[in-house]
């Protein structure tokens, strides 16, 4: 259960058999638009109409050659996960970087999270567009992978910086936490709930602004069958309602806002205990320590934030409007927050896309596995084939006018 964004179709009545009848309409209504491109763009790439050379390669390029592993060079692992691997991968013909996020099929059968994946690609695939959100280029299977093509961002995590300075003035920390709220409020607004918002899914990009990764793959491995085989990776930002397995709704995401918030302003999370267990019982049972090192506002969005009952909690009611008419985010202007015009407090120190200094030397110093080339003969080339396996309607590209 390593999702780390779930979609909540609460206010929706749609059943699953009447979203089956839809999905064979539809499924059919695009085959047909399909086939009517294929033999659009064939006529178009013919001898006989006048169309320049390089324009029919592109069009044929882009459109009839489906996207495959080996049109990537694979440089370094950046991030390792009980499923797969983060990947930093220049493509071949344009040289621009990529995160290439790589999952192995068997384990996530074995694991049962097919669901989750497609929901992970799903939500990627809702268009979601939002400055603070990593971008999904595309997405493709072979016979027993997937994988994502994501943004490649280089700033780093936001808490290996954190760590190098052991807290945040307030000002950083406000800025931080608002932009991760706005892209938490525009998931919301989309129906999606984050639900494991974790340091390590926050990055910086190399201007400094925030990028929400990770849409389920984890860091940590899952145990099965273990007291924590439901979470992935620290567990110190867990809400209450999902230590305790009860159902959980968007607020969970203000905890975990309130969570990294916290640490971001007192150097540790909140309810923090080395012993596990004794962490768990403080997120259920504890009221979080607010030293006054921390201005009102702060203490106040806090408690409001970390409010252990989720119907009680900042956000319960308008969710993100609440937080934005808070006090202690009354310097931020959110219009320009989300034009990004908002300088940065920190510029990470970055000489160029394949500069790897932010990420754990933990990941970079392994080799790059020749299994991911060894699998370019299957790659999945095409729906047909696609549609025969476990993950149909995976594969993804950008929108014609993308490529154009
Ligand atoms: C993009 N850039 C760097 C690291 C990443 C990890 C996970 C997902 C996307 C990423």
């Amino acid at each position: 259960n390593c999702l780390n964004m779930a979609v909540t179709e609460a206010s929706c009545d749609l059943t699953y058999c009447k979203m089956r009848g839809f999905a064979s309409v539809l499924t059919a209504f695009i085959k047909e638009r399909k086939m009517g491109l294929n033999d659009f763009i064939q006529r178009l790439c013919s001898p006989s109409l006048p169309i320049s050379n390089s324009l029919s390669r592109l069009l044929y390029h882009s459109l009839l050659s489906p996207i495959k592993p080996s049109d990537f060079d694979y440089l370094k692992i950046i991030g390792k996960g009980s499923f797969g691997k983060v990947l930093l991968a220049r493509h071949k013909e344009t040289t621009n970087y990529y995160a290439v996020k790589v999952l192995q099929k068997k384990i996530i059968m074995k694991k049962k999270e097919q669901r989750h994946i497609m929901a992970e690609r799903s939500v990627l695939m809702k268009n979601i567009k939002h400055p603070f959100l990593v971008g999904l280029h595309y997405s493709f299977q072979t016979t027993d992978k997937l994988y994502f093509v994501l943004d490649y961002v280089n700033g780093g995590e936001l808490f290996y910086h954190l760590q190098r300075e052991r807290i945040f003035l307030e000002p950083r920390a406000r800025f931080y936490a608002a932009e991760i709220a706005s892209a938490l409020g525009y998931l919301h607004a989309l129906h999606i709930v984050y639900r494991d918002l974790k340091p390590e899914n926050i990055l910086l990009d190399s201007s400094g602004h925030i990028v929400l990764t990770d849409f389920g793959l984890c860091k940590e491995g899952l145990e099965d069958n273990s007291t924590t085989s439901t979470f992935c990776g620290t567990p110190e930002y867990l809400a209450p309602e999902v230590l305790q397995k009860q159902a959980y709704d968007r607020t969970v995401d203000w905890w975990c806002l309130g969570s990294v918030l916290y640490e971001m302003l007192y150097g540790l999370p909140p309810f923090y205990s080395r012993n596990t267990a004794e962490m768990y019982h403080n997120i259920l049972h504890k009221a979080p320590v607010l030293k006054p090192n921390v201005s009102n506002s702060g203490r106040e969005l806090l408690e409001g934030l970390l409010q252990k009952d989720r119907t009680k909690r900042l956000g319960s009611k308008d969710d993100f409007l609440e937080l934005q008419h808070h006090s202690f985010f009354s310097p931020i202007n959110w219009d320009d927050l989300m034009a990004r015009k908002i300088t940065p407090p920190f510029i990470p120190s970055v000489s160029g896309p394949t500069d790897l200094r932010h990420f754990d030397t933990e990941f970079t110093h392994l080799p790059v596995s020749g299994s991911l080339l060894n699998s370019d003969s299957l790659a999945v080339t095409n729906s047909v084939r696609e549609a025969a396996g476990a993950f149909p309607g995976f594969s993804y590209g950008p929108p014609v006018d993308h490529l154009m």
